[in-house]
């Protein structure tokens, strides 16, 4: 069988699965050459298996809004691949959810987890619920109602889910009380908790603070630093802010944030306290970015995306596919030399092949936002524990975790002068899955 022959076999049994195929085959084109070079993973059968999800649970979740209509939504846990550890990633509550979006999730999570070098495998989940103007008791009831159904799959040593979009700290706290209650035992069965219940110092930021940390060694690869670059970032969330925050103290100017709506340009820069009032807004308020623009008197350009302002430094922290051909033109003819991605699959493939081509410094989301689930992999540690550590040690870790993921990058995709980010992210991870599925042996 070759590439394509396999593609099409992957593409007649997941059809109508567009985001899923989209990421499979951006991690198959890279690792073929290893495929074929290594018989072992071909008597195995490792892709086939690899593509092929060990477990998926659908389930229905009903819940009651505050006027006491009955809503019906999905609920979804992939649960990807354990060759290497308990399957771990991410909630994400969205209207977007379906199942190829939570699958392409779930198999990203496969490769990023390994290349933290932590015992983690790769899980993703979460529903259609759109958390979006909805009561804290609406939110409560529908967290409540999901974990009803999800606690049976779960456990310290089995599944530990956290965040993504539409899920923080709030919706954290609602599933994790609802476990606890159900199964009456404390342990840690998420992460990305409350300081004061288990949670990690340095988890909230480390998305953000590790995109940015990835970006720093991206650059130091041509003499480079982020000090007086100017960096374009897209959303306004829990990834956007810390990323921005790090920005500013490496001394880059942050222009640009962004939300479904549209997005804010603000060329003075977003810091100080228009940073702090940007938090407020967004995690507190829970209000659009419209609103920055008409506090400071930025520009807001609705229902339009950052890219087509000039940058150095492209930061995309909002969702998949979020970079679309023509944009990424537009950021390489505008100077932008190196990208970062925050979200996960943010660029089309076409925008992809532009910024290889190009040789622009281009991270992978897989490579350059596992800072998150890295410091989600340190909680688990601590909790295990039953200790915690400083901020300066988790922060340590997290800063030395981001360079070991840049170096297996460099050892894995450096041809010709030119580091490959996406291929030596792709090789690196499945490398280390592959060689824990063969010990396994066919399970
Ligand atoms: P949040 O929910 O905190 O923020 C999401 C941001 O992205 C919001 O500004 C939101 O705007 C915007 N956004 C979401 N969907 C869309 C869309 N369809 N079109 C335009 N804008 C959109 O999520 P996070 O910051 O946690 O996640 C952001 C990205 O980072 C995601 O791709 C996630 O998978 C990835 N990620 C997150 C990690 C984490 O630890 N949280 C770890 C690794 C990756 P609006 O309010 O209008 O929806
Ligand atoms: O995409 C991701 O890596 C996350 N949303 C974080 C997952 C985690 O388990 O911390």
């Amino acid at each position: 069988m070759n590439l394509q022959e396999f593609m099409q076999k992957v593409k007649a049994r997941n059809a109508n699965e567009p985001e899923f195929l989209q990421s499979v085959e951006e991690v198959i084109e890279s690792v073929w050459p290893v495929y074929v070079a290594n018989p072992q993973f071909k008597q195995a059968n490792i892709l086939e298996r690899i593509v092929e999800p060990e477990r998926i649970i659908m389930f229905r979740v009903p819940w009651v809004s505050d006027n006491g209509e009955v809503n019906v939504n999905r609920g979804f846990r992939i649960e990807f691949n354990s060759a290497i550890g308990p399957y771990k990633g991410g909630l994400r509550f969205h209207p977007s959810v379906n199942l190829s979006i939570l699958k392409f999730l779930g198999f990203e999570q496969i490769f990023k987890n390994a290349l933290t070098t932590l015992p983690i495998g790769g899980g993703k989940g979460g529903s259609d619920f759109n958390p979006r103007e909805k009561s804290d008791g609406e939110v409560m009831r529908f967290c409540q109602s999901f974990m009803l159904e999800l606690f049976r799959h779960l456990g310290p040593n089995t599944d530990v889910p956290a965040g993504d979009i539409g899920v923080g700290k709030r919706e954290i706290g609602y599933m994790f009380g609802m476990y606890k209650k159900i199964k009456n035992e404390f342990t840690g069965v998420f992460t990305g908790k409350s300081l004061n219940w288990g949670g990690s110092l340095i988890r909230p930021e480390a998305t953000g603070y590790g995109t940015v940390y990835f970006a720093q060694d991206m650059l130091a690869t041509r003499n480079m630093d982020l000090e007086g670059k100017t960096v374009v970032v897209s959303g306004s969330g829990n990834v956007s802010q810390y990323a921005i925050q790090k920005v500013n103290e490496f001394g880059g100017l942050v222009t640009t944030i962004s939300d479904s709506d549209g997005f804010i340009h603000d060329p003075e820069g977003i810091k100080g306290e228009k940073l702090e009032y940007l938090m407020d807004l967004k995690n507190v308020r829970r209000g659009r970015v419209k609103e920055y623009g008409e506090e400071f008197g930025a520009k807001f350009y609705q229902g339009h995306r950052p890219w087509s302002i000039k940058c150095d430094v492209a930061l995309p922290c909002a969702t998949q596919n979020e970079i679309n051909a023509k944009e990424a033109a537009s950021l390489v003819n505008n100077g932008c030399i190196c990208v970062s991605e925050g979200a996960n699959m943010p660029t089309v493939p076409e925008g992809v092949k532009l910024f290889l081509d190009n040789k622009i410094l281009y991270g992978p989301g897989k490579a350059a936002n596992a800072g998150g689930v890295a410091t989600s992999a340190l909680e688990m540690t601590q909790n295990s524990m039953r200790l915690s550590w400083s901020r300066e040690e988790v922060d340590e870790k997290l800063r030395t975790i981001m360079s070991s993921i840049h170096q297996q990058c460099v050892q894995y995709g450096t041809e010709d002068n030119f580091i490959n980010y996406v291929k030596g992210a792709n090789i690196a991870g499945f490398m280390k899955v592959a060689n824990a599925m063969i010990d396994h042996g066919i399970v």
